[in-house]
């Protein structure tokens, strides 16, 4: 039987990720963790604790007692909220996963999950049709981090086989719990203001094309890539994931369908840099090929789902 830890619950991925597991696995056997509490939803339908995966020894604690033999590790710090505090960053990004690749080879685990993300390209990646192997030179503390952390999960599966396995997630979109501190959280963050104010000054440019994924489409990817006969995953770092690539122009334009006053303006900060040097777009036909990864929210079906979700949590109020 199958005991899965989750690292990082709380957040914008755990937070869904977690309920969608206790469906599958049985909701006793998926345990939990953050380092801050978690939602009612996630406390009150199994088992939780407060960790902090930089413990090792609680880590090691928390996967014994409950004979882990999965790990989802979650935690981390985004693209916006790494550049503010570069070496925490590094730290946290990194021991993180050291620990749980550590403690994954000595206690035999069966998998773990562990996402990277677009941000391990940089601006000498080709920006279009970005091939799953290219030039990657990241440039920023996030990016540096992710690539780092796709070497070392193959090289613990060539050098002990570990079987990680991970997917690059592109911006993530969804409703339920609000995004991290990255610079794809503009695309959340436009439909809470489109619904309560009916304009939203965006800090990206306005052609700032980025690739984005709906979270149902990415919680699928996650358990199928999760699923797959380890014969089938022939890559080994971390799978290119594309979803759907717009601009805030073409998401306001599309919200504008929908909210015929509301108004976009733009005031790029920071985070502006960061999105140029990510990919407009992804091929992700090696995902494809191997383990049948499907995008079934194009930027229409996305726009009117966040609609339709974010306005009832206002209408409930
Ligand atoms: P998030 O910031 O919403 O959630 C991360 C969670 O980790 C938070 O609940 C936080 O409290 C927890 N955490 C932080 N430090 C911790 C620690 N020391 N110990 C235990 N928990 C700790 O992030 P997310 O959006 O859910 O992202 C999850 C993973 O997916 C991250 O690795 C992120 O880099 C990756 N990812 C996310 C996106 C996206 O758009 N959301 C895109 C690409 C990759
Ligand atoms: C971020 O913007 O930092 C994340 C990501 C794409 O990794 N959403």
């Amino acid at each position: 039987m199958e005991k899965i830890l989750v690292i990082g619950c709380a957040g914008q991925i755990g937070s869904e990720l977690t309920l969608e597991l206790r469906k599958m696995y049985g909701e006793n056997n998926v345990v939990a963790t953050d380092i801050k509490p978690a939602q009612k939803e996630i406390t009150e339908s199994g088992p939780f604790e407060i960790l902090d995966v930089l413990d090792t020894h609680r880590l090691f604690g928390t996967v014994s007692r409950n004979k882990i033999t999965q790990i989802y590790h979650l935690a981390a710090i985004l693209s916006g909220n790494a550049e503010k505090k570069p070496i925490a960053s590094w730290h946290i990004n990194m021991e993180s996963l050291l620990n749980v690749l550590e403690l994954s080879r000595e206690l035999n685990l069966k998998k773990i999950f562990w996402p990277s993300s677009i941000a391990v390209f940089g601006p000498t990646t080709p920006r279009v049709d970005t091939p799953q192997f290219t030039v990657m030179e990241p440039n920023t503390v996030y990016g540096i981090s992710k690539l780092a952390g796709e070497r070392w999960l193959e090289y613990y599966f060539q050098k002990y086989g570990v079987d990680g396995r991970s997917l690059r997630y592109p911006g993530l979109i969804s409703h339920k719990t609000e995004a991290g501190g990255g610079t794809t959280d503009y695309a959340v963050d436009i439909f809470y203001e489109a619904i309560q104010n009916k304009m939203y000054e965006c800090y990206l440019d306005e052609h700032a094309y980025l690739p984005m994924q709906f979270m149902d489409d990415a919680i699928k990817a996650t358990i199928e890539v999760m699923e797959a006969p380890a014969d089938d995953i022939t890559v080994r770092s971390s799978y290119n994931v594309a979803g759907v690539s717009f601009s805030p122009k073409e998401i306001a334009a599309e919200i504008k369908k929908s909210i015929p006053d509301f108004k976009m303006s733009y005031a790029p900060d920071f985070r502006q840099a960061i999105a140029e040097s990510w990919p407009k777009s992804i091929d992700d036909s090696v995902a494809q090929r191997d383990w049948g990864l499907k995008n079934t929210y194009d930027l229409k079906r996305l726009t009117q789902t966040m609609l339709e979700e974010v306005g009832k949590k206002f209408s409930a109020k």
